[in-house]
């Protein structure tokens, strides 16, 4: 009982000893440290580098709206070299993605490169906003059949496919 009591009058001095002074240092603000960003066109060490791209550009749009998920055109016909430019024009997210199993072997790694700000093995970024825009340079990359597709939207059959003469 004794002791109960003189414990309870040790706190109570305490807090009364810790009550003054707002002593509140500004915390350091981690929630506003920059984002790690890898700087554009960034490759791994020994990959190839891009090749940029030469001639014309071709401009395929991506639409997604009530008669469905396409490229427009699906089929496009270029010469080596030549730029593919995707502009998103609705029902995004779209991307252009290449399936590493149907590309030509031998022109795999230099489209892999070429494809700057990819977030996977020939697979372009998602593009968000209508008039965001995508830019693959066939530059170095051989003639071939090249199907593509968009990752989201692969099961609604947006796909196409590019021919390199
Ligand atoms: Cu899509």
């Amino acid at each position: 009982m004794r002791f109960i009591g003189l414990s309870l009058l040790a706190s109570v001095a305490l807090v009364a000893a810790c009550g003054g002074g707002e002593n509140k240092a500004p915390a350091a603000d981690t929630t506003k440290a920059a984002p790690a960003v890898p700087p554009a066109g960034a490759a791994p060490a020994g990959a190839l580098a891009p090749i940029p791209a030469t001639g014309d550009t071709v401009t395929v749009k991506m639409v997604g709206d009530d008669k469905g998920y396409r490229f427009e055109p699906n089929a496009i016909t270029i010469k080596s070299g030549q730029p593919v430019k995707f502009v998103m024009i609705s029902g995004g997210p779209h991307n252009v993605s290449f399936d590493p199993a149907t590309v030509p072997a031998d022109s795999k790694d230099q489209l892999n490169a070429n494809m700057v700000g990819q977030m996977g093995e020939l697979s372009g970024p998602l593009l968000m906003n209508p008039k965001e825009a995508y830019v693959v340079s066939f530059g170095g990359v051989k003639p071939g059949s090249y199907p593509f597709h968009c990752t989201p939207h692969l099961a609604m059959g947006m796909k196409g496919t590019i021919t390199v003469q």
